[in-house]
C-alpha cells in the first residue's frame, strides 16, 4: 500500500509541474494535452454506528444510550450499558447477570456473586461504613442510612455494592460532596431518600441504578437538575421531588417503565422545565381499591414552571393535578393519555393552552349502583387559569362520568353558563347547550354535573 501511495504522489508531482506552465511548451502542441490524473483513492468511509452525525471516533457515546463509550460494557448496543459477570451478555439480556448458576429470577442477589464476594448482613451506618472497607462485600442485606449530621466525607466503601435489600436514606451529612462510590448500585429494596443537601450537585453516581422497590424521594436539595436515572425502569411506590431550591430542569428518566403509586413534583421554586419520563405508561396501582385505584401524576406549586412536556407514553392514570404552577403557560406533554381513571385537575395555572392532552378521550366511568341506577365517579376541572384561551387540549374528549367544570378561565371567551347539577338542573339541557358550544365535541356526555361559568 505503501509503494501505492507513493507512487501516487510522484505522479501528483509531475502533473502539478504540467499544470503550473513548467510544460509550457505543450500548449503549442494540442495532440500532446495532458491526461487527466488519477482519481486520488477514496477516502475510507466514516462509521457512524448511532446515525447521530457524529464520527465512532469523537462520539463518546457511540450508540447514544446516554452511557458515554468509557462507562458502557457495551458501546455499540443501544439496549445494554452493563455486563455484571463481564460476559459478553449485557444485563438486560443475560438470564443470570453474575453468572453464579442461579438465574436472576430465583436469585436474591442477582448482581452478586457469592462465589466472588460476600453479601453484608446488617445495617451499615456512619459508624461501621468502614466495615465495607476492609472485606470484599457485593450486596448488603439491611439499611444504608446516613443522615442528621453524620462526619462521613465519601461513599467510596460502597463502591462495589450492586444492592441494598433495605433503605437507602443520605441527607444532612454536610461533609459529603459526591454520591461518587454508589456507581455500581443497582437495586435498592425499600426507600432511597436523596437529602437535604446543599453540598451536593449531581446525581450522575446514579447512573446503574435499576430498581428502587419502594419510595423514592428527592427532596430539599440544591441540585439544579433531578433528573437523568438512565438505568431507572422501575420504582415500586411513590416518587417525589419536592423543595429542591436550586432545582431548574427536572429531565432524563427516559427508561423508567412502571411508578407504583403516586408521583409528585412540587414546591421546586426554580423548576422552569419538566420533560424526559417518555417511556412511563404504568402505574402499578391497587386493584382493592378500584376504581380509586393509586396512579396519579401531581406537578403542583412550581413558581417558574413554563412548560410541561415528556410523558409521551402514559396512557392513563387515576388522577392528573396540575395546578398552582403560576407561571406554567403550556402543556405540551401526556401525548398520549386517553384515560384518567378519577379527576383530572387544570387549576391555577398561568395556561395559554393544554394541547398536549389532546387524545384525552375519557374522565371517570360509570357503574351500576342496583335498582337500575348507576353511579357515576370521574372529575374533570378545568378552573381558575386566567390566561387561557382555547380548550383545544379537550378536542377528543367524549366522556366525563361524574362532573365537569370549567370555571373562572377569564380569557376563554365563553359567554355561556350553564350549571347543572344532579338535584338541581335539567341535565339533557345542560348536555344540549355544551354541545352546542363551538370548543366541544357535538357528542360529548357528562353523567351528573355540569358547571361553565365566568370563563369571559
Ligand atoms: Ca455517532
Ligand atoms: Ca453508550
Ligand atoms: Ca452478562
Ligand atoms: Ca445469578
Amino acid at each position: 500500500m505503501l509503494n501505492r501511495i507513493k507512487s501516487y504522489l510522484f505522479l501528483g508531482l509531475i502533473f502539478t509541474c504540467v499544470a503550473c506552465g513548467g510544460g509550457q511548451s505543450n500548449n503549442n502542441n494540442p495532440g500532446n494535452s495532458p491526461t487527466p490524473p488519477p482519481a486520488s483513492p477514496p477516502p475510507p468511509p466514516v462509521s457512524d454506528f448511532d446515525q447521530d452525525g457524529t464520527a465512532d471516533e469523537v462520539d463518546s457515546d457511540d450508540d447514544n444510550d446516554s452511557f458515554s463509550d468509557g462507562q458502557d460494557a457495551l458501546p455499540f448496543d443501544a439496549n445494554e450499558w452493563i455486563d455484571t459477570d463481564g460476559d459478553g451478555v449485557g444485563n438486560n439480556t443475560d438470564t443470570n447477570d453474575d453468572n453464579d448458576g442461579i438465574e436472576d429470577l430465583n436469585d436474591p442477589y442477582p448482581n452478586c456473586d457469592d462465589h466472588v464476594a460476600k453479601v453484608y448482613r446488617g445495617n451499615i451506618t456512619a459508624q461501621t461504613l468502614d466495615i465495607l472497607a476492609n472485606g470484599d462485600y457485593c450486596a448488603i442485606d439491611g439499611d444504608v442510612i446516613f443522615q442528621q449530621g453524620d462526619p462521613i466525607n465519601s461513599l467510596a466503601p460502597l463502591a462495589k455494592i450492586t444492592q441494598i435489600t433495605g433503605h437507602l436514606t443520605i441527607g444532612r451529612t454536610p461533609n459529603l460532596h459526591s454520591f461518587e462510590g454508589l456507581n455500581n448500585l443497582i437495586i435498592v429494596g425499600k426507600d432511597l431518600v436523596i437529602g437535604p443537601f446543599n453540598t451536593i450537585d449531581s446525581l450522575d453516581a446514579f447512573q446503574n441504578l435499576n430498581l428502587i422497590q419502594g419510595n423514592f424521594y428527592i427532596g430539599k436539595n440544591t441540585l439544579t437538575n433531578a433528573g437523568q436515572f438512565p438505568s431507572l425502569i422501575y420504582v415500586g411506590k411513590q416518587l417525589q421531588i419536592f423543595s429542591n431550591s436550586n432545582l431548574t430542569t427536572l429531565s432524563g428518566f427516559n427508561r423508567l417503565l412502571t411508578i407504583g403509586e403516586t408521583m409528585g413534583v412540587f414546591n421546586n421554586p426554580h423548576l422552569q422545565e419538566i420533560s424526559g419520563f417518555n417511556q412511563l405508561n404504568t402505574f402499578k396501582g391497587d386493584p382493592n381499591f378500584l376504581p380509586f385505584i393509586k396512579g396519579e401524576v401531581a406537578i403542583v406549586s412550581n413558581q417558574q414552571l413554563t412548560n410541561v412536556s415528556g410523558f409521551s407514553q402514559t396512557a392513563s392514570l387515576t388522577r392528573l393535578n396540575v395546578s398552582m404552577n403560576r407561571a406554567l403557560i403550556e402543556i405540551t406533554g401526556f401525548t398520549s393519555l386517553k384515560k384518567v381513571q378519577n379527576q383530572l385537575l387544570i387549576y391555577n395555572n398561568n395556561l395559554v393552552h393544554f394541547d398536549g392532552l389532546g387524545q384525552l378521550t375519557t374522565v371517570g366511568g360509570e357503574g351500576d349502583a342496583g335498582n337500575g341506577q348507576k353511579f357515576y365517579f370521574g372529575k374533570l376541572i378545568i378552573e381558575e387559569n386566567r390566561q387561557l384561551t382555547s380548550l383545544a387540549g379537550l378536542r377528543n374528549l367524549s366522556y366525563v362520568g361524574q362532573e365537569l367544570t370549567i370555571n373562572e378561565n377569564r380569557s376563554l371567551g365563553i359567554g355561556t353558563s350553564i350549571f347543572v347539577d344532579p338535584l338541581r338542573g335539567d341535565l339533557a339541557a345542560g348536555l344540549a347547550t355544551l354541545r352546542a358550544m363551538p370548543q366541544f365535541l357535538d357528542n360529548i356526555v357528562v353523567g351528573e354535573k355540569i358547571h361553565l361559568e365566568d370563563n369571559r
